[in-house]
């Protein structure tokens, strides 16, 4: 136990100088495989010119020192030009905090030769099977009734205290169990109905016709009326149903990529509250309302279901960029997006089908209207605080689904996905 000690002193004492003599330019992201919550996943190559042990027992001290968990160990003939038979290649793939990567790497410099990290790009953590989605929960704060003084409930207590009741059902919640009913009051069924009564009536005149139908559907089987919001838990089961889709409560404004991950596995991230009573024609952020009548009806399309799909698994382990350009094309389109149906334009975005406002402003004269196109789509500047100028008209769904397809396969990543629907499981294939 002593000699192991001061082994590890010697070493934390070459891990400091090392850590001073790290002057590569290289930042410590591009030297990691993967990443997650401050722990890196480092792929590392080195050689040893002699064939004996020393190299690989030495690169195993450092190793040691810096308390790195070994995934992968393997040795292996190099492939460089026969200089020498007895050249031997090792291959270490560990795990290490984040923050000590560039001195992991310049102290195996010292002790091994041609060290390389293979790879050497980063990617995110992501959701591997449907169960990993208890760990999407990153809240973005923005529009928290607590935190934003323009939020309609910033002034209220009593409507802060049920949105944290609410909230611990998304908090508490585990994939594959019911979600908890709530009991809703008489003010939040108030507040339902003023609007469903307001939006049924124009959906017949500017919704399209997949929104119409299930809406229809989900009346007669889902309990959907002016008089009753619907339970999460009775909406999922229809959807699984009829897509496959189903439904998580969601305690509020997740991150973008947590939010997207979950398409991959026909999942929507659901929120359960009601916007405040003072504004019940306009919420800043999704609340059961934007979700029930805005998302679910076209979750139970097929082809839109398989759209929304398509975008979540091109989301998993993506660059901030492209999950910004993901971002982007979801807004102009499951959120913002216009449709020709029988020589006319109708709704199908979800924004405008739960608001009453943007759904006649988007169909009026007064916006922009242009042929949808993803790539543009996915870099068109948009705004979260007022109607939208510009609004992007599909074709049909299926147009819009090879487009986005297209637009999906060039963008860039180390491996492809492919979605198991047996397992509800990703499965992650490396490109070489
Ligand atoms: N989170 N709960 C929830 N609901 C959304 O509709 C939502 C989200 N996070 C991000 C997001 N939508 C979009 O702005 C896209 O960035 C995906
Ligand atoms: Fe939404």
């Amino acid at each position: 136990l002593c000699r192991r000690q001061s082994l590890i002193e010697d070493a934390r004492k070459e891990r400091e100088a090392a850590a001073a003599a790290a002057e590569s330019s290289e930042s410590a992201e591009q030297m990691v495989f993967e990443e997650e919550d401050g722990k890196a996943l480092v792929n590392l190559f080195f050689t040893s010119r002699s064939a004996t042990s020393q190299a690989l027992s030495r690169a195993m001290k450092v190793l040691e020192t810096f308390e790195a968990k070994i995934h992968h160990l393997e040795t292996r003939p190099s492939r460089k030009p026969k200089e020498s038979l007895e050249e031997l290649e090792y291959f270490v793939r560990c795990e290490v905090p984040l923050s000590d990567v560039r001195t992991l790497i310049s102290s195996m410099k010292r002790v091994a030769e041609d060290v390389r990290t293979a790879r050497e790009v980063k990617f995110h953590w992501f959701p591997r099977k449907i169960s990993d989605l208890d760990k999407c929960h990153h809240l973005v704060t923005k529009f928290d009734p607590d935190l934003d003084q323009d939020h309609p409930g910033f002034t209220d207590p009593v409507y802060r205290q049920r949105r944290k009741t609410i909230a611990d059902i998304a908090f508490r919640y585990k994939h594959g169990e019911p979600i908890p009913t709530v009991e809703y009051s008489a003010e939040e069924i108030g507040t339902w109905r003023q609007v469903y009564s307001t939006l049924r009536g124009l959906y017949t005149t500017h919704a399209c016709s997949e929104h119409l139908e299930a809406i229809r559907l989900l009346e007669r089987l889902c309990g959907y009326g002016p008089d009753n919001i619907p339970q999460l838990e009775d909406v999922s089961r229809f959807l699984k149903e009829r897509t496959g889709f189903q439904l998580r409560p969601v305690a509020g404004l997740l991150s973008a990529r947590d939010f997207l991950a979950s398409l991959a596995f026909r999942v929507f991230q659901c929120t359960q509250y009601i916007r405040h009573p003072s504004s019940p024609m306009h919420s800043p952020e999704p609340d059961c309302i934007h979700e029930l009548l805005g998302h679910v009806p076209m979750l139970a399309d097929r082809t839109f279901a398989q759209f929304s799909q398509t975008i979540g698994l091109a989301s998993l382990g993506a660059s901030e960029e492209d999950i910004e350009k993901l971002s982007t094309l979801y807004w102009f389109t499951v959120e913002f997006g216009l449709c020709k149906q029988a020589g006319a334009i109708k709704a199908y975005g979800a924004g405008l089908l739960s608001s009453y406002g943007e759904l006649l402003h988007s169909l009026s004269d007064e916006p922009e209207k242009r042929q949808f196109d993803a790539e543009a789509a996915a870099v068109q500047p948009y705004q979260d605080q007022n109607y939208q100028p510009v609004y992007f008209v599909s074709e049909s769904f299926a147009d819009a689904k090879e487009k986005l397809r297209a637009f999906v396969a060039g963008i860039k990543r180390p491996f492809s996905v492919r979605f198991d629907p047996f397992t509800s499981s990703i499965e992650v294939l490396d490109n070489p």
